[in-house]
């Protein structure tokens, strides 16, 4: 299943004809280096090319007002005064005598995309397009934008492809105030957005732009906003949002489609956003989306004005809808503290709504809000927002990485007996057969010493450990007979080479005493409903679960809101999965597991599991080959004391691992800046 791009050159044929300097960054060009960029890294080639459409009266009166489509039907015939004096009407946007045709082309490029999704023509896609969309309301054009792409598309899915809740993730760096308009009052789609906000001096500089606008009457809770009170947001702070905020909520709300506001001025060097997020962070944020909706992902372009970074993001996000692996995360110190600020706001102002923000902490003693209302008295001074020019230092950042992506995906050691699941190559254990290394094992594994099976199956693992390394293959799933002395060998062999750090994810009892290690080179995160004994070391990890009807949520929200911050942090040269015979886990909850940490370690995952456990071999290769894992449902509340006894862990954590942080120190919350 493909990856659709969606782009007409025809979108590249309008301009601002006059002087303004709040819209002269909206040039063609940011197209023609989006597209140049796919083409020249090959992603072009490897997409399905559809074609675009332009949107019809009655698609674009899903969301908008006849009086308004009228009123831009009129714009091809202006005369340039005329056009500038339409223009007045509207804040931030400029208007062109093809422009409306670009707008019609740009909302129908976003309803071609849910076609082919919906269909299941492909997987997934982008549509890179002009002009922009989101803030676009039902009878104004604003923002650079004319029409409402994205909500016209998510209405159109629900009209005519019968899908119950969408999601809509707002990653641009500006408040997409048409969408949350749009939707507010409705539960069927929940919107995310996360915007630069500067306690409201920050264009549009709404009220309703802030953490408490979360939706109203049916649609409340439906609506999240997370507000950005600085600048220089780095990854951390969007991967924080993601794990504690927008994953957990959009995986409980169990969307049947994803689309994505995919404005690219979150980025490093946009000077609208001035953030600093590296380009490779939308390969992240791209692959913790693309296991909901069973991987029914749109995303379509926005915003993003800075003609270096917005094409390499555009090409990290094509090339995570690929199925390529994302590179390593750089950088993830910790968030800072006005992230955590923001954070903390949204997560209490939700937690009515969502069972998994329940034990979300109070609102700090002294709320952030206060500012803003402080600023409100002083009235709201634009000097933020520069009518003159401002001069934004030019920042420098590094090329992403090519991202090479090995011959072999997934590779296999199996019994005899199992067969192999199509599309991966079978590791024979006679060509791997090291003499030293199995002398090594010998020694090492006297339980092993007098069973050549047993040998063979474990330096067939270091042999595929090995190839993993080079990055000769990016993943692997071995089945064996006693997964614990499996693991134990490969956390052995792990120690001894240089710059290795393993993530062991355990699910299950460990019924072997584990090797081990407190000095980084593993990081142990284990699963089980065993009596919670004292907590070892920074370095392993347990996190207890009682089994029972709301297994599947706890599990959740302990890999999104534990495991994935935990691994981000960490940053693991490689992932060892290890399924335990009692691991208890359901198939799509396994499969959601094994897809989200292939985030980490640039893919680089290997599986055990059991002989007796042969029957799930075929999923775990499917999601190791990339294909979306199946949704969970809707999902129950988790148990309560679940939930507590992982906000304990969590708790206690946090010193060690900055990425669990959800509150802001309660002193020096750094007001003074
Ligand atoms: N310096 C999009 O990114 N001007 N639109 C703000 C503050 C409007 C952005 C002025 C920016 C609109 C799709
Ligand atoms: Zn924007």
């Amino acid at each position: 299943m493909g990856t659709a791009l969606i782009y007409d050159e025809e979108m590249t044929k309008y301009k601002l004809l006059w002087v303004d300097p709040v819209c002269k960054i909206e040039v063609p060009e940011r197209l023609t280096v989006s597209y140049e960029a796919l083409i020249k890294n090959g992603l072009a080639d490897r997409c399905v090319s559809v074609p675009v459409r332009e949107a019809t009266d009655a698609d674009i009166l899903l969301v908008h007002s006849e009086e308004y489509l009228e009123a831009v039907k009129t714009t091809p015939y202006l005369t340039l005064e005329d056009l500038k004096e339409f223009t007045l009407q509207y804040g931030d946007v400029y208007f062109h005598p093809n422009i409306y045709h670009c707008a019609k082309l740009a909302a129908g490029a976003a309803l071609q995309l849910v076609d082919c999704v919906m269909t299941g023509k492909v997987r997934n896609g982008m549509a890179l397009v002009r002009p922009p969309g989101h803030h676009s309301m039902r009878s104004a054009a604003n923002g650079f934008c004319v029409f409402n792409n994205v909500a016209i598309a998510a209405q159109y899915a629900k009209q005519k492809h019968g899908v119950k809740r969408v999601l809509i993730v707002d990653w641009d760096v500006h408040h997409g105030q048409g969408v949350q308009y749009c939707f507010e009052d409705d539960p069927s789609v929940l919107y995310f957005s996360w915007h630069r906000y500067e306690h409201q001096k920050f264009w549009p500089q709404l009220r309703e732009s802030d953490y408490d606008s979360v939706g109203k009457d049916k649609g409340a809770g439906f609506n999240i906003n997370v507000p950005w009170n600085k600048v220089g947001m780095k990854n951390s702070d969007y991967l924080s949002v993601f794990c504690h905020v927008l994953l957990p909520v959009a995986y409980e709300f169990c969307p049947d489609l994803v689309l994505v506001c995919a404005g690219f001025d979150s980025a490093i060097g946009d000077p609208e956003g001035e953030m600093c997020a590296s380009p490779d962070i939308f390969a992240h944020l791209t692959h913790l989306l693309m296991n909901l909706a069973g991987g029914k992902m749109c995303a379509v372009l926005e915003g993003g004005y800075n003609l270096t970074s917005l094409p390499q993001s555009v090409c990290q996000t094509v090339q995570t809808l690929l199925g390529d692996p994302a590179p390593r995360p750089a950088n993830l110190g910790g968030p800072c503290e006005s992230a955590l600020e923001s954070l903390h706001c949204v997560r209490s102002a939700h937690r009515q709504y969502w069972s998994c923000l329940k034990h979300a902490a109070d609102l700090p003693a002294s709320d952030i809000s206060t500012k803003r209302i402080k600023l409100a008295e002083k009235e709201i001074d634009n000097t933020a927002d520069g009518e003159e020019e401002k001069i934004v230092e030019e920042k420098v950042w590094p090329e992403p990485q090519k991202r090479v992506t090995p011959p072999v995906r997934t590779a296999v050691v199996l019994p005899d007996g199992v067969a192999c699941p199509d599309g991966c190559k079978r590791l024979s254990s006679s060509e791997v057969s090291d003499p030293g290394t199995v002398n090594r094992l010998r020694d090492n594994f006297p339980k092993a010493a007098d069973d050549s099976d047993a040998l063979a199956t474990l330096s067939s693992l270091i042999a595929l450990v090995e190839k993993v390394t080079v990055n000769e293959m990016c993943n692997g799933l071995a089945v064996v007979r006693d997964v614990s002395m499996a693991m134990s060998c490969i956390v052995q062999h792990a120690a001894t080479a240089p710059n290795s750090r393993v993530l062991v994810v355990c699910v299950g009892v460990i019924a072997d005493p584990y090797p081990c290690t407190d000095n980084g080179k593993t990081l142990l995160v284990q699963f089980n409903n065993k009596e919670p004994e004292e907590q070892k070391s920074k370095y392993n990890i347990t996190v207890h679960l009682k089994k029972g009807c709301s297994y599947v949520s706890g599990f959740t929200q302990a890999v999104l809101s534990l495991l994935l911050p935990l691994g981000y942090e960490y940053d693991p040269s490689l992932v060892l999965l290890v399924r335990m015979p009692d691991s208890g886990v359901c198939d799509s909850v396994w499969q959601q597991l094994t897809g989200l940490l292939q985030g980490l370690a640039q893919g680089h995952t290997l599986v055990l599991m059991q002989e007796a456990e042969k029957a799930c071999v075929g999923l775990t290769a499917s999601s190791l080959l990339g294909d979306a894992a199946p949704s969970l449902g809707q999902l129950h509340a988790p148990l309560p004391e679940d939930v507590e006894a992982l906000e304990r862990l969590r708790h206690r954590l946090q010193a060690d691992w900055k990425l669990l942080r959800t509150t802001a120190p309660e002193t020096g919350r750094g007001d003074e800046h």
